[in-house]
């Protein structure tokens, strides 16, 4: 079998999102996301550009080969826009994978570990109130684990409670630890009263604390029994974790900004984070997913991979397929898609009472319709920027 055609497919049913489609001369085409919120032009121009050209009349099935040759063999290696682009091919290669052999990919990658997957997914609010009334609203529908924000008092538009995506220019939110700090311990101190003791509780502070900061906070959540906390510190302060980890025993999640296992590496073997979550799509795909992982089962840590509403239901399904297969998952984020991405993407993994579930369709069980796909055109849109109270910039 033969790579023929490569064809880069962005759409914007609701939001962004970039499609590898690579089809192959006996007629099997396979697909993956190589969606970059925000950068999507600059993904799909790499693709198009310098990595289509490259693997034209490959052979599909040599995934590794294929994969090693386009990460070694640019020189210029990694990055997010880079290991994006690298990911919608990979995800592309495994779904023909599947499809010739007539089995999931899931099978492919070494068959179930389980029958269903726990998976969470976001509330938020501008209230505890509204918090509280949002959580309850999933509880009943099922779910038994949520990721819970709260608009912070004086910083408007508050991560995780306001849509993220701008069209001019990036939207401007307000950030200022101090009562940030004063406010998340309340939110749970509200939570534990309001809600089951069952539902487990994460929160994300997405990269903005100081490692004294990160400490505080982790000490003052310690009595609420979350199952975890989610990116405390920068990604490129990894030794600040030491001394968090060491003064707390809240279980740490890291690894979204991640875009390669070398990223990963120190946090997993100085055991200083309980759960990695990468983005597949953002880490190389399917192919260095598994080898972390693996390196992860090594050191006793589990998966929590990154499923935002930002990434296609293509990435959310490889996710799942890595989920099935690996002894060491531990829970799936799921984000709700924009209702319009239905009408585009076929094939999203299946909610029922608080896990998903996965189909033995051959490769991914995604697709893409391309004429629904045309009719919604990319539309350039931004991630917001955080500034703080006197106007300098921080971590979004
Ligand atoms: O594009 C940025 C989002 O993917 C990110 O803000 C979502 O932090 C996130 C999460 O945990 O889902
Ligand atoms: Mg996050």
């Amino acid at each position: 079998m033969k790579i023929k055609n490569v064809k880069v497919i962005v759409t914007n049913p609701g939001r962004n999102y970039v499609t590898v489609k690579i089809e192959t001369d006996e007629g099997i085409y396979g697909v993956g996301d190589a969606t970059l919120n925000g950068r999507e032009l600059a993904v799909a121009k790499t693709i198009e550009e310098y990595l289509a050209p490259i693997i034209m009349d490959k052979n599909p099935d040599n995934i590794e080969h294929i994969w090693q040759y386009i990460y070694r063999g640019a020189y210029w290696r990694g990055g997010p826009v880079f290991m994006t682009a690298l990911a919608g091919i990979d995800m592309a290669l495994w779904d023909i994978k599947g499809k010739k052999a007539g089995l999931p990919v899931y099978s492919l990658l070494g068959g179930k570990c389980r029958n269903k997957a726990l998976c969470y997914t976001h509330v938020s609010g501008q209230s505890f109130e509204e918090v509280k009334d949002n959580a309850l609203e999933k509880i009943e529908a099922g779910y038994k684990a949520l990721r819970v924000q709260v608009s912070i008092p004086g910083l408007d538009g508050t991560y995780g409670t306001v849509a993220d995506d701008a069209k001019e220019l990036p939207f401007v939110e307000k950030w200022d630890s101090k009562p940030y700090l004063k406010t998340i311990p309340k939110l749970f101190e509200y939570l534990k009263k309001e809600v089951d003791d069952d539902i487990h509780l994460i929160h994300d502070s997405h990269e903005r604390l100081t490692v004294s900061e990160a400490k505080k906070l982790a000490d003052e959540l310690e009595k609420f029994n979350l199952l975890f906390l989610e990116d405390l510190i920068k990604p490129e302060n990894k030794d600040g974790f030491k001394f968090i980890k060491n003064s707390t025993s809240v279980p740490l999640a890291m690894g979204e900004l991640f875009n390669s296992r070398w990223d990963a590496i120190s946090l997993i073997k100085e055991q200083l984070i309980d759960y990695i979550r990468c983005d597949v799509s953002h880490i190389g795909g399917i192919t260095e997913a598994k080898k972390i992982a693996h390196l992860a089962e090594t050191f006793h840590i589990k998966t929590a991979w990154h499923g935002p509403a930002d990434i296609s239901p293509i990435a959310h399904m490889a996710n799942l397929h890595l989920d099935f297969s690996i002894p060491n998952f531990g829970i799936q984020e799921l984000a709700e898609f924009p209702k319009e991405v239905a009408e585009v993407f076929s094939g999203r993994p299946e909610f029922k009472d608080g896990y998903l579930k996965i189909s033995d369709k051959p490769g991914l069980g995604c697709d893409i319709d391309e004429e629904m796909a045309e009719k919604f055109s990319y539309e350039k849109a931004y991630l917001p920027v955080a500034e703080r109270l006197d106007g300098s910039v921080h971590d979004w």
